[in-house]
């Protein structure tokens, strides 16, 4: 495998892990603001997550590439208002996004048309995500923070298997 293609799927390995630290991090505030559907929500975000990074993780060891294991960033679980936390997955989300892409480029220079397959995966997924995330911005921008409009969309999250 070309070695700036590995070292960027790599990196990608710990970017997926903070996805989901970051996501516990929002489900820790929710669950200690008593929204707990918010809260559950978040947490099957979070464990997404870590089956985002074992993808790439898997796809590096069956390729034999070494996957180096460094610390994952902290994250804060502090938040002023619901649509502070909401913001913040949405714009990681994009984030995302962007980085799946750099990498998709960097396959792209390197004529690595597997890497490029296993890629779509993920590019398909972040319609997705980027969807989610701002569905819920407009959810809670459009019901406002009342306590009883918050109770009703908790209630709707607290579905979502
Ligand atoms: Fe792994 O998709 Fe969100 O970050």
């Amino acid at each position: 495998m070309n070695s700036k293609v590995a070292e960027l799927l790599v990196a990608q390995v710990n970017k997926e892990f903070y996805s989901a630290y970051l996501y516990l991090g929002i489900s820790k505030y929710f669950q200690q603001n008593d929204l707990s559907g918010f809260a559950s929500w978040y947490r099957a975000q979070a464990m997404e997550e870590q089956e985002h990074a074992l993808k790439f993780y898997d796809y590096l060891l069956d390729n034999d590439q070494d996957v180096p294991l460094p610390a994952i960033e902290a994250v804060t679980a502090e938040y002023k208002t619901v649509l502070d936390a909401v913001k913040t997955a949405d714009k990681h989300e994009h984030y995302i996004t962007d980085e799946i892409n750099k990498i998709y480029d960097a396959a792209v220079s390197a004529k690595d048309y597997r890497t490029q397959l296993f890629l779509n995966w993920f590019i398909t997924e972040q319609e997705e995500e980027e969807k989610n995330s701002k569905d819920m911005i407009s959810k809670v921008q459009l019901l406002g923070d009342k306590p009883k409009n918050l109770y009703l969309l908790d209630k709707e999250l607290a579905a979502r298997k």
